[in-house]
């Protein structure tokens, strides 16, 4: 495909209270720090920021089930889903900087409003397919996916603040990369709905590159939807991206993690990016912290267009002696 340029459209979601560890509100800021929007825009990509969304406080937010504040989650949530859908609106390609991973609910419900049917490449550690009644932790960023099927409707009960929300996403149109640490609930919905899943087992046996083309010719007999690429930094191998709240080992490689970005933008139907669980009170140390924002930011670049190969603008003309 020749790819036009696109244009970007920049949402920070400074959000935590998906999961119990404070700094991941961080993860907006730290990834414009190290030069996201000047970057897209050497690479040629049209970029505006849409600044950080402001969240509404819930001090009695008390958990209801297993699971932590519900309300705080439901309403941020609403707020990011109005944000995408109207960033969409504007023509973008949204970019969404989390924040914990629990914002792709609000994340995929706007982009799904704006555009309608949509598939979804989930670039995890795990599955983040708990329901309220089947998680362990009651952390919200480890159920989002539960929110938006269509076929676990039955399966999720009613919260508050999740009124706002139907689902609006098919169990065929989920492709998983990078699993390997999922827990039995998550285990039997995946087998159950038969989703297409690469654990790392996967990877292991196919490499990235058998991955990406069996993930494209999947999406393509999906009928060429508009794709949303939710990508947890927690993919990538705690050796490179150690500050993020729960690591795990054995993961992509740096370049596995890039390949992943460069063939979902080779279809042409990126549609909308999460960039979440960057979290800089995490890692050990500073290199940690440096690291892990360095690669968000990279694979960003990535989906928009930096070819490890070299790129050019197309009004290039080498200088005559
Ligand atoms: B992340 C766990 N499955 O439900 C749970 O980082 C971990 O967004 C979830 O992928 C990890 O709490 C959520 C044990
Ligand atoms: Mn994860
Ligand atoms: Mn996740
Ligand atoms: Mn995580």
């Amino acid at each position: 495909h020749p790819q036009r340029a696109p244009t970007v459209g920049i949402i920070g979601a400074p959000f935590s209270k998906g999961q119990p560890r404070g700094g991941v509100e961080k993860g907006p800021d730290l990834i414009r720090t190290a030069g996201l929007l000047q970057k897209l825009q050497e690479q040629g990509c049209e970029a505006k920021d849409y600044g950080n969304l402001t969240f509404d406080e819930f001090p009695d937010d008390e958990p209801v089930g297993q699971v932590k504040n519900v309300r705080a989650v439901g309403s941020a949530n609403q707020r990011l889903s109005e944000a995408v859908k109207a960033v969409k609106k504007d023509g973008h390609t949204t970019v969404m900087l989390g924040g914990d991973h629990s914002l792709a609910i609000g994340s995929i419900h706007g982009h799904s409003a704006a555009v309608g049917q949509l598939s979804v490449v989930w670039v995890d550690a795990h599955a983040d397919i708990n329901t309220p009644l089947t998680t362990t932790t009651g952390n919200m960023h480890g159920q989002p996916v539960s929110f938006l099927l269509h076929e676990l409707q039955s399966k999720v009960p009613a919260l508050p603040n999740f009124s706002w929300l139907k689902p609006c996403l098919s169990a065929r149109d989920l492709v998983y990369i990078g699993l390997r640490d999922v827990d039995p609930g998550e285990h039997y919905f995946l087998k159950f709905l038969g989703v297409k899943v690469f654990s790392m087992t996967e990877v292991d046996r196919l490499g990235i590159g058998k991955v990406m083309e069996e993930t494209c010719d999947y999406l393509c007999t999906r009928g060429n939807n508009p794709i949303h690429l939710s990508y947890d930094v927690d993919a990538i191998d705690p050796t490179v991206t150690p500050a993020t709240g729960t690591p795990v080992v054995g993961g992509l490689t740096y370049r596995d993690g890039i390949y992943i970005t460069e063939q979902i933008r080779h279809t042409g139907l990126l549609s909308a990016v999460d960039m979440v669980e960057v979290n800089p009170l995490r890692a050990q140390t500073e290199e940690g912290v440096r690291s892990t924002v360095s690669t968000a930011v990279d694979l960003l670049l990535g989906c928009f267009g930096r070819l490890r190969e070299g790129n050019h603008p197309q009004d290039y003309v080498p200088p005559e002696p």
